[in-house]
Formats: structure tokens, sequence, C-alpha cells
């Protein structure tokens, strides 16, 4: 099909591969006798490795969902410097030569804000030059686009350049979904399922269950598609997507603009849900259109319109169906601490009273890679100028992180950051910054003891995420409402309804705000420094890579053991009460420079983890009684030869990709982690390091096990070798302190593979086996 279309040199690592998928799709439906298939099902099953074999014996695509593991080649992989440094590592160990699928690198989580873009960004770069000299290098060598640090945020560089319909991707970062928003099936991965697609291994991934998500009617006034998102946060909570892909259908879809189809994808990621998408539309040939990507939307019709391919066919099943009825949708502001505390404008006033949030507002921030697109930041200055015309200031300092360069040279050329920058906001790096923990406030103490709150346009919230302060509340909403907040700085003050006094005697009420989808005059390319030297593939093995052993900031990575073929005999060292994130399990703020050191940043393990038994965050007891903090005492257990497992509630995990919350465990001698339940994400990252990722058959047994008891496997040998692809049951005697002991039964969902990763003692250590063998 890509030939019928004239597709210029620089979009052929771009454009995906349609005429294999829609072979692919056409062989599927020919297996499947025709039944209708979702728009998820499609792209994600036109990327089988074998479809034959996948559909071999299942006549009915909606019979293997939830239940088969699939082998995918997805199109592409995206890699951010927090997460690329192990990634790369290790890929290193695999001593391949280049990549299997075109790849990019993104230095965005590693720049403080704190001053502004420019004397922010030329400290970052001093003190990462190390990081990103290593990136650029294994970017050179191996052809991989490197965009360097002020460039932008992964997922809105993704959305601009690489996204398109049809698409499969990898990303090594929880928000990857957000290419959803231009109809690619865009996964969240760890580094080492990142690997997988890099050398061309086949990808796993268990069939995702698909809820239908219908929007209907309008947005209007101040609703936004943000508003869509954090009331369907709200409604299915943090673990209520969790196997589900998110597909979105109605007439409402249309009334949407791409970017704002991004936002909302992009915080499917807060429900744990694998990934979200949208079908093909106007919308989406508009932006394509705007970012220099016409041939792409010319392919991309006739895969629709010629072969039905990129929306979903009529008469399909999902699995579960909400409904949003956009003109209805009031804004909604989620928060503190989780996303999915949702509560409608109308309400909040009155919420946050009851609940002794504060009522001096202490920071607006906007942007990030949910919310910086023209449309958002359009319609934010027009909010701003509305105030500025009537005199008014930010009560409260007011932040601005774009998502790219390319977003912040359209905007400066057309007068909108000056618009925020003359009312006094400060525009920081294109960046994630303050989002994770890269924020060093001027106007208070990091360890102010006092609560406080913040308004941010940003997709997480969980304790000390932005400023390391486990007293600062964090609310999320749309970039309107934190820009009308702003002008306020009060908790009380409702923007649809309520005035600002003057200083005049007379009062000030903001028009509902009004924006521009796309730039009339077309996106601004911006400062070339901040564009990859060269877009294509192309390897260098002349360039060296070289990681400094003295190195505090990279360290070569040492393969795991492999395990030693017997049943394991651990003891509890930690039993977690309640939410535990990858934030609490690996922190980011100040251990981000440790990413590429696996040892240094070991330190921060479970350093966020609160102890069921004694309600203490950040210590754990010896046997003997003598009190440690967590690393410390795993630290000490994994000198003694003393391996251990970790007990934990709900949702273990949830939030982000970051694999340093398994590759620490398993580094400091953690085998097995026994929980109530595990978000998507993490049980994957602790089954490629060769952990033991187990649940409990009946939850109640949580109660029953404290720290410090013997927890013995003792089929786990017959386990490894019986189990096929479907998980299995694994029996645990747990032995108490004073003698007595039981038995309980634990639940595995490991793959034949992953059963092979646990045996290898890694999934890189397996890749290698078989690259040698
Ligand atoms: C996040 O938003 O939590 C992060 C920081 O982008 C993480 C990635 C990381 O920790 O490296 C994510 O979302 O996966
Ligand atoms: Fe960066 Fe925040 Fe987006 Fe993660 S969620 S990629 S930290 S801006």
């Amino acid at each position: 099909l890509a030939k019928h279309i004239n597709v210029p040199k620089r979009l052929e690592s771009i454009i995906p591969p349609y005429s294999k998928l829609l072979t692919n799709m056409h062989k599927i439906r020919e297996l499947t006798g025709n039944k209708p298939l979702t728009l998820a099902e499609k792209i994600l099953y036109s990327h089988l490795t074998d479809p034959e074999e996948t559909f071999a014996t299942i006549s009915d695509p909606s019979a293997i969902r939830g239940k088969q593991y699939l082998k995918l080649s997805p199109d592409r992989v995206a890699m951010q410097d927090a997460s690329a440094q192990m990634a790369l590592l290790q890929f290193i160990t695999t001593g391949l030569k280049q990549t299997s699928v075109p790849a990019s690198i993104h230095c965005d989580h590693l720049i403080v804000g704190k001053e502004g873009e420019r004397l922010d960004l030329e400290q970052a770069k001093g003190t990462n030059s190390e990081v990103f000299n290593f990136l650029q290098s294994c970017a050179k060598k191996y052809g991989i686009s490197f965009w360097g640090p002020g460039s932008g945020i992964i997922h809105q560089i993704v959305l601009e350049n690489y996204s398109a319909p049809g698409l499969m991707m990898l990303g090594t970062d929880s928000h990857t979904p957000n290419a959803g928003g231009l109809g690619a099936i865009a996964i969240g991965v760890g580094g080492a399922d990142a690997v997988d697609a890099l050398t061309g291994t086949p990808w796993e991934l268990k069939a995702p269950r698909i809820m239908g998500v219908k929007l209907t009617g309008q947005l209007n006034g101040w609703s936004s598609p943000k508003d869509i998102i954090t009331k369907i946060v709200g409604d299915l909570t943090v673990r209520g997507g969790t196997g589900f892909i998110l597909e979105y259908f109605g007439e409402g879809v249309k009334t949407l603009s791409c970017t704002g189809l991004a936002t909302i994808c992009n915080m499917g990621a807060e429900v744990g849900a694998t990934t979200s998408i949208f079908p093909y539309q106007d919308a989406h040939k508009r932006f394509l259109i705007a970012t220099n990507r016409k041939p792409i939307a010319d392919a991309a019709d006739i895969a629709l319109n010629e072969h039905g391919f990129l929306k979903a066919d009529a008469g399909v099943e999902y699995d579960d169906v909400i409904e949003i009825n956009l003109s209805d949708l009031e804004p909604h502001i989620n928060g503190p601490f989780t996303p999915d505390l949702s509560t409608p404008i109308s309400k909040y006033a009155e919420t946050s009273k009851e609940n002794n949030w504060p009522q001096k507002i202490s920071s607006g921030l906007i942007g990030s890679c949910t919310n910086s697109s023209y449309q958002d930041m359009s319609r934010v200055a027009d909010l701003v100028n509305q105030a500025s015309k009537a005199g008014l200031k930010p009560k409260i300092p007011f932040y601005v992180t774009p998502g790219s360069e390319q977003i912040r040279a359209t905007l400066e050329r057309d007068g909108i950051m000056k618009t925020l920058q003359n009312s006094g906001a400060i525009v920081l790096s294109n960046a994630c910054g303050p989002c994770i923990g890269q924020w060093e406030r001027n106007d208070m103490p990091p360890d102010s003891t006092e609560t406080n709150s913040i308004f941010t346009s940003f997709n997480r919230n969980f304790r000390a995420r932005n400023d390391g302060n486990r007293n600062t509340m964090n609310f999320l909403t749309s970039p309107e409402i934190v820009t009308a907040m702003v002008f306020s700085g009060n908790a009380q003050f409702n923007p649809l309804t309520d005035t600002i006094p003057l200083p005049n005697g007379q009062t000030f009420q903001f028009n509902p705000p009004k924006g521009d989808e796309l730039p009339n005059r077309g996106f601004e390319h911006g400062r070339s420094e901040f564009y990859p030297e060269k877009d294509s593939k192309g390897t260098n093995n002349e360039v060296e890579i070289s990681v400094n052993p003295e190195s505090d900031r990279l360290q070569l990575l040492e393969p795991f053991k492999p395990w030693n073929g017997k049943e394991l005999r651990t003891n509890v060292i930690l039993k977690v009460e309640g939410k535990c994130t990858t934030d609490h399990i690996s922190a980011a703020g100040v251990w981000l420079k440790y990413k590429g050191h696996l040892e240094n940043i070991s330190y921060n393990t479970l350093i966020g983890a609160q102890n069921k038994e004694t309600g203490e965050v950040n210590k754990v007891y010896d046997i003997d009684g003598k009190p440690y903090d967590i690393p410390g005492l795993m630290i000490k257990w994994k000198n003694e030869n003393r391996p251990w497992t970790v007990l934990a509630e709900h949702n273990y995990g949830e939030g982000s990709a970051r694999e340093h919350a398994a590759l620490s465990p398993r580094f400091l001698g953690g085998q097995m982690i026994l929980v109530k339940s595990f978000a998507r994400i993490h049980e994957t990252n602790l089954k490629k390091q060769g952990m033991l990722p187990v649940t409990f058959a009946d939850e109640a047994d949580y109660d029953k096990i404290s720290s410090g008891d013997l927890i013995e496997t003792l089929n786990l040998v017959d386990m490894v070798e019986k189990d096929g692809n479907n998980g299995g049951t694994l029996d645990i005697k747990v032995t108490k302190r004073d003698g007595n002991s039981f038995v309980i039964k634990a639940k595995h969902t490991m793959s034949k593979d992953q059963i092979n990763f646990f045996k290898a003692g890694s999934a890189i250590n397996y890749i290698k086996e078989l690259k040698e063998a």
C-alpha cells in the first residue's frame, strides 16, 4: 500500500508497515471466520509474529482476551533518559550491534525546574553530562534518534513525530499510551521489555480485555478533554483498567482534537490500563498534516476506507462498556495523593473544607506531557488575557513546562508565551521538571511539615512526587482550571460561578476559555540544536561506549545468578501497608540521578513504604528486633545470604514503568513478592528480573503472616517443570517465629517464557542464552 503513496525518505522509518499489517489482518479475518474485531484487536493482532499459530485452534477472537499470551513485533521503541540508561545497559549486555526496530531517546526527566529555562538547562547539562554523553554515544553506536536535553518530553515528541494510526510501539515510560491519541497501540514497559523489541525478540503480552468507552454529546464552556479522563479515573479507580485496553467510540469522539485525545490516552495509565486508543478520524488527519506527515494520513485513509483497518467492526462486543455524555461533563479536580479521588468543581469548595485541605493554594503548574498542546495553551492564554485586562496578576507562583521545542516556539511566535510571561508565569525547560520531583521550590522549605496544596495539569499525584515533600497535596485538573485558580489562590473559588474582587471595588468574573485546536500559521520548528542530528537509522560501531568504573552515575550490569533449581527459603523482611506505588518502591526526585547505577539507586528501595506492623515509614526490624531503614536491612540480609520476601496489599507497583522497582529488590537479595494484587507493568518487570511475583489465593492470608516469618515454597520445582502458559498455583509453607507452621496457596501468572526468565536469573540472561544457542 505504501507503494501507491509517495513516501518521502524522512518518513520511511516512521510510516507504519501498513502492507504487512493489512495482510495479517486479512489472514486473521479468514482464520476467525470474519467475526467482528475491535479496533484494538485489529492493530494488536496484526502485529502478531505468527497469527496462524495464535488462531490455530481458536476461531472466536474474543475468546483469547484475558487468557492467551500473544507474541508481538512492535514497530518502534521510545525511551526517556531516566529509564533509557537501564534499558541500554541491558541492551549492551546482549552484545548486538544495532537495534532491530527504529528507536528514540529523549532527555527530559533529569532537568530540575527552578529559575526558568535558560539557567535550569545549563545547570542540568552540567550535572548530567556523563549520563547525556552515555545516552548520546549509545544512540550513535546503535542508530537511535537522540533528542537531547531541552528538546521536550518524550510523549509530546512522539505524538508530534512518531505516533501514527495503526502503529504499535513500546515506550519505557507508563504514559507511552499518550500516542493512542493519534491511533497507535502504544504500551508502557520496563527497559527489559524494550530490549525484547530492540533485539527483535517477540514481545509477550497477555491478550488484553477490551473496555469500550462511549463518548456522546460535546464539551462546552470550561470542560476539556482532561475532565473526560479525570472523571473516568474517578469512576474506574486506579485498578479499574488493569488488563484492559480502553477503546473509545461514539459521536462525541469526532468533536475532540487529536491532542485532546492524547491527553485522555495519557492518563489511561492512571487506571492501570494496558493502553487506550481512538479510531482514525479527521482530527488525526489535521494533526498529521500540521506536523508535516501528510503521506501517513493518505496511507491511513486507504487502510481505513478500502480495508476497514483503523476502526472497529460493526457489531463488535466489548468486555465492558462505560459511557460519558460530554455535554453534561463538569471540570473535575482529582486528589490529593491519588489520581482517582475525583471531585467535580461544583463540589470542590465544600469537599476541600470538609477534608481540611489547605484553603490557600501554594502554586499552580501547567504543561507536562499531559497538557501542553496548542489548544491547551491558547485557552490558558485567553484566561490570562481576561484577567490581565482587569488588572489581575497571579496570586501564587505560576509555572509552565512546554512539552516540546516545537510547541514552545509556536507559542512564542503567536504571542502566547509573552502573555503568560507578562503576567508573571515562569517558563521552565521543555522537560518533566516538577512533574517528577525535579522542582526546587523557592517559596517554601523542602522539609516544611505544614500541609500545602498545589494545582497542576499533570497526571499523577502520589505523595512527595513533585517537590519531595510528603505534605504537599497535588490536585490534578485541566490547565484552564489551574490557571483560573492561580488568579484567586483560594480553594473556595469556583471560576465557573464566582468573582474575584478588584482593587477598585469592582469584581471580575472569567468568561469560559476559548482557544484554537491547531496554530493557524502552522507549527514553528524552533531552535535546531534541539533536534536529533540525523533522524535515520545508521549505526556507527566505531563509537566506544565507556563507563567509568569510578562513576557514581553509571555502572555496567552484572548478570543476576540463575535459579539454583531448589525450593525457595526466604524470610519476610517487610509487610507493607496500603498503597505502594513505584514511587514508594523506587523514589524519583533526587534519586533520578542514580538511574544508571544499580548499586547506588538501590539505597532508595522501598523507603516510601509503610510498615503494616508499626505504621512507620522506611523502618523494619531484624530477626533480633534491631531497627534498620529498609534498604539497610536488605543489604545486611544480602550479605548474610538470607533471601527475603516482601508482603503487600492491592495494586502493588501502581504507577510508573520504573524497572528499578524490580531491579533493586532483586539486586538486594529479594526473591519473592507476595501481594493481594499487582499493577501490570510492575508485575512484568519483576518477572523480567528473575523475581517470583505471586498473589495470595486467599487474601485473608496476608493477615496471618508477619515480618520475620519463614516462607518456603513446596512445589516450585514441579511448577517450573509443568506449568504451561496459563500460570499456576504454588504451595507455600509459613513458619512463624514460635515454630508453628501452616501452608497457604499463592498464584502466579507466568508464561512458559517467563518461567524461563526465572530459571535463567533474568530475561536478559535468557535472551543471551537464546542468541548464543
Ligand atoms: C512517571 O511519570 O512516573 C515517570 C517518571 O515518567 C515514570 C518513568 C520512570 O520512573 O522512569 C513512568 O511513568 O513510567
Ligand atoms: Fe515526564 Fe511527568 Fe510525563 Fe512522566 S508524567 S513523562 S514525569 S511529564
